[in-house]
């Protein structure tokens, strides 16, 4: 599904991960994702709840969010950095108070878009992007993590499609008031994501890849799927 070229392990020998520069920046970016990865544990136990016919897979996926929180707050042990969380917190907020306000009135598909598509497609975006460049330890962590999240995508990916017809108008009114939501949110990374040489453009050029692929998949057309993704990128 990557199709872009990605430096090589071997590419980025010159980051020095123990500078006060490098580490600044990981503080944030590790806080995030150890957010994220504490959210999606979250949204799937109120998914869950949400479809009990689904509960005990939706439960799996959650306990696997709570492993790969595990693994990235022992990446920060490993740099020596303290996560800032108050950071992570806010830079969710928005996004997570969507999520709140659909379980919340059983919008099942909302949630489903929120958590499943566009949370997990930034992962793998991101996560593919980090690794070439990431230090050993923290490589080999988010390797592991990443295979999760193909399994994540797909989930959403199956049930959205087997009720398309009935979830259709949901996921294009999920996908206008979220995917912008996204795009800010990598905007507001941008210095740190460049310190630690992840490629903004390659994370954009995954999440599309990853995003378009899912929502064919669902049963949007060619059309469709190129709205809805430019409808998130008319506000950046
Ligand atoms: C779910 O399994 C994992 C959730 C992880 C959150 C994504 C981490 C991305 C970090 C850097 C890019 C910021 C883009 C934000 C998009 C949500
Ligand atoms: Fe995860
Ligand atoms: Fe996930």
């Amino acid at each position: 599904m990557k199709t872009h070229d990605q430096p090589t392990a071997t590419s980025a020998p010159d980051i020095d991960y123990r500078s006060e520069s490098y580490r600044s920046a990981f503080s944030r970016i590790n806080a995030i994702v150890v957010e994220g990865e504490r959210e999606a544990h979250a949204n799937y136990q109120a998914i869950a709840a949400l479809l009990p016919e689904h509960a005990d897979e939706l439960k799996k996926l959650a306990a696997m969010e709570m492993r790969h929180l595990k693994g990235f707050q022992s990446c920060a042990r490993n740099l020596e950095v303290t996560p800032d969380e108050e950071f992570a917190t806010r830079f969710f907020a928005d996004l997570h108070g969507n999520f709140e306000r659909a379980a919340t009135a059983g919008d099942i598909v909302t949630c489903m878009v929120i958590q499943a598509l566009l949370i997990e497609c930034f992962a793998i975006a991101a996560y593919n992007v980090y690794i070439p460049v990431a230090d050993p330890f923290a490589r080999r962590v988010t390797e592991g993590v990443v295979k999760d999240e193909y399994l994540h995508l797909n989930f959403g990916q199956q049930w959205l499609k087997q009720n398309f017809e009935a979830v259709r108008e949901g996921i294009e009114q999920a996908n206008a008031a979220n995917l912008p939501l996204v795009w800010r949110m990598l905007g507001e990374v941008d210095g740190d994501t460049a310190e630690m040489r992840m490629d903004r453009e390659a994370i954009v050029e995954d999440f599309m890849i990853a995003y378009g692929e899912a929502l064919h998949d669902i049963g949007f057309s060619t059309r469709e799927v190129m709205k809805m993704s430019a409808r998130g990128l008319a506000t950046v």
